[in-house]
């Protein structure tokens, strides 16, 4: 966790011991959570496929400040679209909910997850919140960041972001107990990972290259036996990689990131969020602790999720919802059976 002050710590832990004998916590971190990544699936789904990515975006990001609106929450984004004079919704810093004086909780938010996918109606576009107490996520402002992440069962630091891709592989294969061509490595589709592609193959695993989604990618490492994917590796955006860890710290895994700030600017966003080294290297915990809920609605069909339908009887949606602290998984699927209130 990032070093805070004494009467600032004090503070939080007060509100938090408040927070968690409220019965309102489990509701916001159980079924109210999964009703924020409905209304935004649905709200960007009416707008899939029609090749338009800020109007798929703009749905779905009013979709979701409406619903975190109606939540009994005080909530900071400290993951979102970007900065207050850049978004002018969701933005880092944005104070959300319905109660000031309701639960103090952080919240980070990806409305769409995969933009071009939902535009394109490509698979595995999802909408994704996750709340925890306040003080639990890390804040990182838009930028890349540098991710391993693998599923749960191994032994803690079995993969370092500072070893080699071979060493990686082989040890994630040894620990696994099958030769490293039985190993799978997740990797966005980009030209920026050409040498770590290579370096896999080299090392004699297979590459799943994606074109978008890395939430899904590093869940994705959780079950390996169904997805065919041990291993998530390279650089995407560094909310996805908070999104990620805090999914993790619900269903178990390991996940490494580094901020890969582009330019000054960047370096000064990162400061500005309480970054003070640019160079470290955040482990799950670091990034997500406590009480975390993670949800994510799918927005087209995927390897997650299915994706919104819309039938005259009702608009349904799937979703997942995960919970840290009484470590479930609830895969929920939902009809609105109202079509026009639906969303
Ligand atoms: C990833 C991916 C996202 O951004 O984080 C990626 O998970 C990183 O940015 O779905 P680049 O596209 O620049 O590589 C997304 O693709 C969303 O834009």
């Amino acid at each position: 966790m990032r070093p805070r002050n004494n009467r600032a710590r004090v503070k939080e832990e007060a509100e938090l011991a408040e927070a968690q004998d409220s019965p309102d916590l489990d509701r916001v971190l159980g079924d109210d959570v999964v009703k924020v990544t409905e209304a935004t699936a649905i709200a960007a789904a009416r707008l899939r496929g029609r090749g338009d990515e800020a109007a798929v975006d703009g749905a779905a990001i009013d979709a979701m400040c409406r619903s975190l609106a109606r939540l009994p929450i005080n909530g900071v984004v400290v993951v979102g679209e970007g900065e207050e004079s850049e978004a002018t919704h969701l933005y880092m810093g944005e104070t959300v909910g319905a109660a000031a004086s309701g639960l103090a909780v952080d919240i980070a938010v990806d409305p769409v997850e995969g933009s071009t996918l939902a535009a394109k109606a490509l698979p595995n576009a999802l909408a994704v919140v996750a709340i925890a107490e306040r003080g639990s996520l890390l804040k990182v402002p838009v930028m890349y960041m540098d991710k391993i992440a693998i599923g749960p069962g191994y032994p803690d630091g079995l993969v370092d972001l500072d070893a080699s891709a071979a060493d990686n592989l082989n040890a994630l294969a040894k620990a696994k107990g099958v030769p490293v061509s039985d190993i799978t490595a997740c990797i966005l589709d980009r030209p920026r990972h050409a040498k770590l592609i290579e370096a896999v193959r080299d090392a004699g695993a297979a590459v799943r290259l994606i074109g978008d989604g890395d939430i899904a990618g590093v869940i994705h490492t959780t079950e390996p036996e169904d997805t065919g994917i041990d291993v998530y590796m390279g650089v995407g955006g560094a909310p996805e990689g908070v999104l990620a860890a805090a999914a993790l710290c619900c269903i178990g895994g390991q996940i490494q990131g580094r901020l890969i700030p582009a330019n000054a600017q960047q370096r000064e966003r990162a400061e500005t969020a309480g970054i003070s080294d640019l160079s470290r290297k955040y482990t799950m915990r670091d990034m997500a602790s406590g009480d975390v809920s993670f949800a994510a609605t799918g927005i087209t069909d995927g390897s997650l999720l299915s994706g919104v339908r819309f039938s005259p009887k009702a608009v349904s949606t799937h979703s997942v919802v995960m919970r840290a602290k009484p470590h479930t998984v609830r895969w929920i699927h939902t009809e609105y059976r109202d079509t026009n209130r639906a969303g």
